[in-house]
């Protein structure tokens, strides 16, 4: 296979996570086909527990033979902060599903810290690093905090976060990624001012559904990751209906999929340029993210967010790598 010229290099910053497994498994398929390469993998405390993110991670990169890849472990949040997600995506991240892939091959013990990975990894490829960052935004902060400046070397920083137009999906204002650590949210917006931001608003138009799941495995049904992504979509949209999530419709959000979208297919992709605000301390808004629709001159702009997307292609683009990578 050859790599092409100015193929994206990536850390993916995750806290997997059923909807960060799709994505990951979309960009496994990315990297097999030389679109791009990933760099290292940053996991952070999140949908659950640190240690489970950080072993959810390693297996999944041991399902698409990416078992070189570092993975970091996530670095400790605020005693006080919020409770997880793993009422979402089942005690161990995976709908339950760890137990049936081959076990972790990283150690935990011994992994390094993922601020520690993000900072030598861009002090080392300046302006050649994307950062996607699809969790609670805890290591992209705390490598700024450890070494301010470091997150103006990455080429760019694409997030998976935040609601604009829409409601929150853990309060009704806040969206999971930001409410769980919105100082940290608040640290990585004021880095730079071109964070690429796709949010609730685009992410809860892209209901993956059973049926794409069952066109994906058909390609090889009896491989391991076939089975592995009919099973975690089926738990995914239990999931989603039992929390009336998708309208009634058999699917589920892959929201941290969407970053993904925005790099490889960003013609999918209506992005607008704005001021990102975190509200840090409301007490029924804390988490929120806001922006400023008026038509006035964008002074202070320090984000592109994504307000739409075109549904049909990105599914396009989306079924058929994973298909390719079911078939290797
Ligand atoms: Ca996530």
């Amino acid at each position: 296979m050859v790599t092409q010229l100015n193929t994206p290099k990536i850390i993916l910053d995750t806290d997997p996570g059923g909807d960060d497994l799709f994505a990951f498994l979309w960009l496994q398929s990315l990297v097999k086909q030389g679109l791009a390469e990933l760099v290292a993998v940053t996991t952070t405390d999140g949908n659950v527990s640190a240690q489970k993110t950080f072993s959810n991670a390693s297996q999944i990169l041991g399902l698409g033979g990416f078992h070189h890849i570092e993975v970091g472990r996530g670095v400790a949040r605020r005693e006080d902060a919020a409770e997880n997600a793993a009422h979402i995506h089942g005690s161990d991240g995976m709908g339950k599903l760890s137990t049936t892939l081959t076990s972790a091959t990283h150690a935990y013990e011994t992994a390094r810290y993922s601020d520690q990975i993000i900072i030598d990894k861009l002090n080392a490829a300046p302006g050649e690093i994307t950062v996607v960052a699809i969790g609670p935004l805890t290591n992209l902060a705390a490598a700024e905090v450890k070494s301010p400046g470091i997150l103006k070397k990455a080429r760019e920083i694409v997030l998976m976060a935040g609601a604009f137009h829409c409601s929150g999906n853990v309060t009704p204002h806040a969206e999971f990624n930001v409410w769980f650590n919105p100082q940290a949210a608040e640290t990585v917006f004021n880095s730079r001012d071109d964070i690429v931001v796709l949010p609730l608003d685009v992410t809860t138009q892209l209901i993956f559904t059973r049926e794409m799941a069952q066109a994906v495995s058909q390609v090889n049904p009896e491989s391991e990751i076939a089975k592995f992504l009919v099973s975690l979509c089926e738990f995914m949209v239990g999931t989603a209906l039992g929390y009336r999530e998708t309208g009634g419709i058999n699917g589920f959000f892959v929201h941290d999929a969407a970053t993904l979208g925005y790099l490889f297919y960003p013609e999918t992709l209506m992005l607008r340029r704005v001021r990102v605000r975190i509200e840090t301390k409301g007490e029924w808004t804390c988490g929120q993210t806001l922006i400023d629709s008026r038509p006035a001159p964008k002074t202070g702009a320090n984000a592109w967010v994504a307000l739409q997307v075109d549904q049909t292609r990105f599914f396009t683009s989306f079924v058929e790598d994973l298909k390719y990578f079911i078939r290797q």
